[in-house]
């Protein structure tokens, strides 16, 4: 299916969540959290991302995880995945526990569609410790899409991860999987850089992006995705496709920030001190523009 009529399928079956002005959300996506082997592609970025998240969580942000949270390729087991990163994940259930979290998935996460893979490893976790099972992210929804609308307007930002209608990251994602999985995580073990990861050319637009551009413009609505790695923000004027980038580039993570009505693209980083202390900052790329601004005006 083409990735214009995959996109309008998942506008029409997404859950409406309503935000005014008041409302303030923090978008990251391909964490990519794995088993924090050399393969793992997010394990220098986890502090990154966990001081952001206790940033956000303070300050009373939801946060909206756009897909390809896990990396599920490379790695079968989840449950490995929570116990390298469970500081995420405790930071994580903090947002679940005041309703402040939401989980779309992507192609490498994908089998978080099936209601019966997310019973069993996101609902409650295997605490070895205490030898008993602890609830998780108890009775959580993942969806594909989401649609935020905003409050006394007929303005809509449709949120989903990005890989629909590209052949061999939605229908045969399978496929990829299997290459990941036996070929080329080996091969990263030992050192090889995995050609299938993250876009290494940060300006060009893979095709997939710009058929989802086309979608934008056909169709007049604004989107925020994920999947490609590269960070996008329009210009007023523009098709309104947003992207917030990833959490395994080398030095930073990237997002998006939407709060007072306004949307912006944040990074977080390591920075160091005159007297050599390291700290973590957030710096903002792109913004803030009044989300009012970018609306057509039809
Ligand atoms: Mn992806």
């Amino acid at each position: 299916m083409s990735t214009s009529r995959r996109l309008s399928q998942v506008f029409k079956s997404s859950k409406e969540i309503p935000f005014d002005d008041s409302s303030k959300f923090i978008f990251f996506s391909d964490c990519h959290r794995g088993d924090n082997s050399w393969a793992d592609d997010f394990a220098h970025n986890q502090n990154l991302l966990f001081t952001a998240l206790n940033h956000y969580f303070n300050e009373g942000f939801t946060y909206i995880e756009i897909g390809d949270g896990e990396e599920l390729w490379e790695n079968r087991n989840f449950s490995e995945i929570r116990q390298s990163h469970s500081h995420i994940f405790w930071m994580m259930r903090k947002f679940y526990m005041k309703k402040r979290l939401y989980m779309i998935w992507g192609n490498h996460d994908m089998v978080k569609k099936h209601k019966r893979f997310v019973e069993k490893n996101l609902y409650r976790y295997y605490d070895e410790r205490k030898e008993k099972y602890k609830p998780l992210f108890d009775k959580i929804e993942v969806y594909e899409g989401l649609i935020l609308k905003y409050a006394g307007t007929d303005h809509k930002i449709f949120i989903f991860h990005g890989h629909q209608g590209d052949l061999f990251n939605d229908r045969l994602w399978w496929f990829n999987r299997f290459i990941v999985r036996y070929i080329w995580r080996p091969l990263e073990l030992l050192g090889f850089n995995d050609p299938t990861g993250p876009a290494k050319n940060y300006e060009k637009k893979s095709t997939n992006e710009e058929n989802i551009i086309k979608w934008v413009k056909d169709h007049k609505q604004m989107v925020i995705a994920g999947h490609s790695h590269r960070p996008a923000f329009p210009n007023v004027g523009d098709p309104l496709y947003f992207n917030d980038g990833s959490c395994i580039h080398p030095r930073c993570i990237t997002g998006v920030e939407i709060q007072n009505g306004e949307i912006m693209m944040i990074k977080w980083s390591v920075n160091t001190k005159n007297d050599g202390t390291l700290y973590v900052e957030r710096e903002i790329i792109e913004g803030p523009q009044k989300l009012h601004s970018f609306f057509y005006d039809d």
